[in-house]
């Protein structure tokens, strides 16, 4: 047996012909690639007799390699002969790109999940798509966001060709499947795969400037981008043509592993979970009952049975707009062979329920995907308890009164091996010294931290960790933004996609008026670094004008000499999973703000958490357990509670001029945005059209939180002054966060929904 060492110097000459001294960085990273492919292939593959397939548009992975290693439990090892060949693997991990199949939260969250599943040791694949260019590339240009391919698919890479082809038919004509297969590899555990299905056809030089392509020639563009432009008909037909292609090979996988593994199909929900990932797998239940009928003799009824006991569905929004309706009319053109059985599942649900809440079809011939998934679907699970309870009595309560026994909570969680182990080993080292190790499988173990409450030598040293995380993230903003940060000042950080019910706008409005108060003189006691990364759609036009509007007041603050030396503004650029990474262990105060009743659970905030950063938040999602958790003391809660906003939707009675004319200071920060000043940086077409916005229609209430906003950030500002009393509330985050392993939510997954043995 060759060690370590010996095998990756054999990788780096028979690929190179060099020594792993001799080797670039680049070449270096491609050997260790290969050599963590080779040693995950040679893990056992997690079996049993029962196996969860997560079927989902979008799977965030970010990059593998220190993962995988850490999983394998060769990174150290492995850091260590790189080090003694005058190497770095914190250099070679800075080559390997990052795979861009996801937007946000759920493909993250379906991510997490996958490394979860398979440290449990629970036979569990995820099935999805394998985007050339997956989500744009951001770039600023003139203070606006620009979008551009993300190109990531590179020679050497963890797609491996399984040689499996499939043929899909849709209405005009067919296409032929390649699936690539991505080794999921358990903490000290076994494999699972992610199965990521492509076009043969597929072609990349459709793609000319920008994100733009032809959207007609389905066989060359399906596979090119995530969520491509779905402001047009095309657009949208385009992504119906992904998600059947998805679920299409999908189910054919599944039912080819079925029948290998001898199983009766009648008995499929024996052998098979198949967890349905927001609505947009929802065709895989007619595909199914499609396939058993047309294909293996099963009558509808049977059909109808077997599938509606192996399908779960997990609902992620509330927001109307993401909930999917497709027109009946589009899916007769793109899967015509499924327009029957959706007529006669929608037929069946419309003989026993008059109720027009809870059809299928409704009179305007469009189709409720999620209520296909809810009839038809043996789970419907909310990702955190207060969306769960929004859930059953608003959103789906007509659902909800005829099969409370669907209805379930999984509040969602996060890797710990990614967001503790990985991105913050400095933390992970000193909670091995101080409480042992248990806790890397055993997240509950973090509370044992809480004995050490009173340590002063605890203490100092989860700050003194803080303060190295804040100065090498200070370092690479640096160098990617040109933006020089003070690390004695406070790191305050919103990091997610960009929506207006996430309010950036109101984190904005603080800045503003912080600035305003420097300019009349009001200096604050410590300097203030407010960092942003988000992407916004392309198509979302108020989203870009938020963008625009950070953008200008980065412009306006860091220029002015009277004052950037009190606080700095950075919206980096790209916001991804890598640059996560390297913002979240550098974190002070963690914004999640969102409109109570709006963020169904959040996951950012519980990797801030992690981290030993502190909330400042809405009663809203994952927040509230949070809060709970961490008790009144270590947290900051403001805003109007998710009962109050649902009254004022039912009520329509918010009226955010109000609340403008009611307050100078609300006044004075939304005027800010089309002053001079504002107006001199930025564009007129954008800063007055958010402005308008914010005081006709503001639909996601900023106006209605901001002054609480004010005080409640300038009360937790000024605690931070109290040294002792903050690096306690650090210590108590970092304790009570076990809750939010991904492994304790998949656990859960197991116990009330997949069953597996
Ligand atoms: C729908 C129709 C047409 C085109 C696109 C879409 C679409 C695409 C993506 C709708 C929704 C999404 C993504 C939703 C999402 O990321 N939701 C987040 O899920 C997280 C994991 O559960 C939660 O923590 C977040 O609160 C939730 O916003």
């Amino acid at each position: 047996m060759m060690n370590l060492e010996q095998q990756l110097n054999e990788l780096t000459g028979k690929m190179y012909g060099k020594t792993i001294a001799a080797c670039t960085d680049a070449q270096l990273y491609n050997s260790v690639l290969q050599l963590t492919k080779d040693q995950m292939e040679a893990k056992p593959v997690i079996t049993g007799k029962k196996k969860v397939y997560y079927i989902s548009m979008e799977f965030l992975i970010g990059k593998l390699l220190s993962n995988n290693l850490i999983n394998l439990g060769i990174y150290e090892e492995l850091n260590q002969i790189l080090t003694k060949n005058g190497k770095s693997l914190a250099v070679i991990e800075e080559a390997e790109p990052e795979p861009s199949l996801g937007n946000g939260g759920l493909g993250r969250l379906a991510a997490c999940f996958l490394d979860s599943i398979a440290t449990l040791g629970l036979p569990g694949d995820g099935i999805g798509l394998n985007y050339h260019f997956g989500l744009f590339k951001q770039v600023f240009k003139e203070c606006l966001q620009k979008a551009e391919k993300n190109e990531w698919i590179e020679e050497n890479s963890w797609l491996t060709d399984t040689g499996t082809r499939f043929e899909v038919a849709f209405g005009d004509r067919k296409v032929t499947s390649v699936l690539y297969d991505i080794d999921v590899i358990g903490y000290e555990n076994g494999c699972n795969k992610l199965h990521l299905f492509d076009v043969e056809s597929v072609d990349e030089s459709l793609v000319k400037s920008g994100i733009d392509f032809d959207k007609t020639e389905i066989e060359k563009n399906l596979t090119l981008f995530l969520y491509p432009d779905d402001s047009d008909e095309a657009g949208n037909l385009l992504r119906i043509y992904q998600e059947y292609f998805m679920v299409s090979n999908g189910a054919q996988l599944i039912i080819r592993e079925l029948k290998e593994k001898g199983c009766d199909l009648y008995h499929m929900d024996e052998y098979v979970a198949i967890q349905i990932n927001d609505t947009h797998p929802t065709m895989v239940i007619p595909e199914l009952i499609r396939i058993l009928t047309w294909d293996e003799g099963f009558t509808m009824e049977d059909a109808v049975n077997v599938v509606s006991k192996t399908c779960a569905y997990t609902n992620h929004t509330i927001l109307a707009e993401a909930l999917e309706k497709w027109p009946l009319a589009y899916i007769e053109k793109v899967v015509p062979q499924l327009v029957p059985i959706i007529k006669e599942l929608s037929a069946r649900v419309a003989k026993k329920y008059t109720d027009e809440k809870v059809q299928i079809i409704d009179k305007e011939k469009r189709v409720h995907m999620a209520h296909i998934d809810i009839h038809y679907g043996y789970s419907v699970n909310g990702v955190a308890a207060i969306h769960t309870e929004i859930l059953k009595e608003s959103e789906l309560n007509c659902f909800y009164k005829i099969y409370p026994e669907k209805f379930n909570n999984k509040t969602n969680g996060i890797t710990f091996r990614r967001w503790l182990l990985s991105c913050n080993r400095e933390l992970a080292a000193f909670l091995t010294d101080t409480i042992g190790d248990g806790y890397k499988k055993n997240a509950d173990e973090l509370e044992k931290l809480l004995e050490k409450i009173d340590d002063a030598a605890v203490l100092d040293a989860i700050e003194e960790i803080k303060k190295q995380k804040k100065e090498a993230l200070a370092a690479y903003i640096q160098e990617k933004e040109g933006i020089t940060l003070d690390t004695n000042s406070i790191f305050d950080i919103q990091v997610k996609r960009l929506h207006e019910y996430k309010r950036q706008q109101m984190n904005a409005l603080y800045i503003i008026h912080k600035y305003l108060e420097i300019k009349a003189g009001k200096k604050p006691v410590r300097p203030m670094t407010f960092i942003f990364g988000a992407k916004a759609a392309p198509a979302y036009v108020i989203a870009q004008d938020i963008i625009h509007l950070l953008l200008v007041m980065s412009e306006i603050i860091n220029n002015d000499p009277e004052v950037s030396p009190y606080m700095k503004l950075v919206m980096v650029e790209n916001y991804n999973v890598s640059y996560a990474e390297k913002l979240i262990p550098a974190c002070d105060v963690s914004e999640q703000i969102s409109l109570a009743s709006k963020e169904a659970s959040g996951t950012g905030n519980m990797k801030f958490m992690l981290n030993g950063a502190v909330t400042l938040g809405t009663s809203d999602g994952a927040n509230v357990e949070i809060h709970d958790l961490v008790g009144d003391d270590n947290i900051y809660i403001f805003g109007e509670d998710s009962d109050t906003v649902i009254e004022h939707y039912a009520k329509a009675d918010y009226v955010s001029k109000d609340y403008y004319e009611n307050s100078p200071v609300i006044k004075e920060a939304v005027d800010f945005i089309v002053s001079k000043k504002a107006l001199a940086v930025g564009h007129k077409e954008n800063l007055e059209r958010l402005y308008k916005e914010l005081l006709n229609k503001d639909w996601f209430m900023t106006l209605l939180d901001l002054e609480d906003y004010i005080a409640v950030k300038d009360k937790m500002f000024a605690d931070y002054e109290d040294r002792n009393k903050w690096k306690k509330m650090m210590l108590v985050n970092i304790a009570k966060a076990g809750f939010f392993s991904s492994d304790r939510t998949i656990a859960e997954y197991n116990r009330d929904i997949w069953h597996l043995n």
